[in-house]
């Protein structure tokens, strides 16, 4: 009895009965907002000093720079592999539906014209400018980018001196994995309050009008999440990625149900070093590496989107102006956050890239929380399986 009382099947059971409350009692789950955003912040509440201690303990646990800089060269090699296909799969989907193309969408509603992210203003947003500020505003790049410098200096530190850090940062760490498991148990709860919200809120109506761009997202999320991703974990990671699955597919469902992989990440460090056999090192570096810079559902979404976008206003995009969406798609998904909405805020630097109006990102607003759902969901499984990939490395 128990194990059907498990904490993912009532998760499950949650999704299902928050998309029918969404739909039947929108007042009520409108009214019931406060639940998941509560539900919501305790998992934030965690994000900043699971993440700190967390790749502390495991860039001192390597050991060495020289480890760090291997098992850091392995992931970026295994993220990009794995985001190009992503956004390939994108590509030929959409080349294949051509979402938009049979008639022309009215221009956008008016929106405001996006700010529009440029390279440079991406790459210094990576970088604190005050580690305090950034921790106090949950800017979990540069918390990152800072704690990977302090654990690399800590492991240039005399031996007493850097095991009293570790010491402390292993205490931090197991702490906020006691609590993560207590917020874990909140989950359905958590869930049902925030799909029925969203689904309240945004209404499946709209997804029907824009139907063939809809299908053409979700019929290439899911071949490279069911497919591609499995494949290339399989292939260099010997093992199986459907029991892997189902032992990590809580965090799967918190990212579906929340669209945030960092909200997502204190569930995905637990699962994956409880339940899925992750080693800390690679829990503890791999995932928050990964919820930062590995978002293959985003790539794929935007490079979708972007065509979607082109054939709505009736410009034709040909090969080397997709070569352009694929490397813009590529580094657009490694610069957003992992927050609701990010994907389609990055958006204005593909669309600037191929010459398309900034607001034509009015086309797909309306739909774009649902798809966020799961687009992250496949963001966070892409990094569950990168961190058991890479566990056969440490
Ligand atoms: N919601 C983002 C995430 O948390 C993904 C996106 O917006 O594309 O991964």
């Amino acid at each position: 009895m128990k194990r059907y009382l498990s904490t993912e099947t009532l998760t499950i059971a949650a999704i299902f009965l928050g998309i029918a409350a969404g739909v039947w009692m929108p007042e009520t789950m409108l009214s019931l907002k406060w639940v998941g955003d509560l539900f919501l912040m305790l998992l934030k509440m965690l994000i900043v000093p699971l993440v700190f201690a967390s790749v502390f303990v495991a860039i001192v646990s390597l050991g060495s720079g020289e480890a760090l800089k291997n098992l850091g060269l392995k992931a970026f090699g295994y993220y990009f592999l794995t985001t190009a296909l992503a956004v390939s799969t994108g590509l030929l989907v959409v080349n294949m539906i051509e979402p938009g193309s049979t008639h022309q969408m009215a221009a956008a509603a008016a929106v405001s014209k996006p700010a529009e992210h440029t390279f440079a203003s991406l790459l210094l947003s990576f970088v604190p400018s005050n580690i305090f500020a950034s921790l106090s505003e949950g800017k979990i790049v540069q918390v990152l980018l800072f704690v990977i410098f302090f654990a690399v200096a800590a492991l240039h530190l005399e031996t007493a001196r850097r095991e009293t850090l570790q010491d402390f940062f292993e205490s931090v760490n197991d702490a906020m994995g006691k609590i993560a498991e207590w917020v874990i148990a909140l989950t359905p709860i958590g869930v049902f309050s925030l799909i029925g919200y969203v689904i309240a809120k945004e209404g499946l109506a709209t997804l029907w009008e824009l139907k063939s761009y809809v299908l053409a997202v979700l019929v290439a999320l899911f071949i490279h999440a069911l497919v591609v991703l499995p494949a290339v974990a399989a292939f260099i990671g010997r093992f199986n990625p459907f029991d892997y699955f189902k032992r990590v597919r809580e965090a799967v469902l918190v990212a579906f149900s929340t669209a945030s992989s960092s909200a997502t990440l204190p569930v995905s460090i637990e699962v994956a070093s409880v339940h899925g056999g992750v080693k800390k090192e690679s829990a503890g570096f791999i995932l928050p590496l990964g919820a930062t810079v590995n978002m293959d559902g985003t790539a794929l979404y935007e490079a979708i989107a972007v065509m979607f976008i082109a054939n709505s206003y009736g410009v034709e995009l040909g090969f080397s102006q997709q070569i352009v969406i694929f490397l813009t798609a590529t580094f657009a998904s490694i610069g957003a956050a992992g927050i609701p909405g990010a994907g389609l805020v990055m958006m204005t630097m593909i669309l600037s890239a191929v010459g398309l109006p900034l607001e034509a990102i009015g086309l797909i607003a309306a739909v774009d929380r649902i798809l966020d759902m799961f687009r992250t969901a496949i963001n966070v499984w892409g990094d569950l399986l990168a961190a058991k990939v890479l566990n056969r490395f440490i």
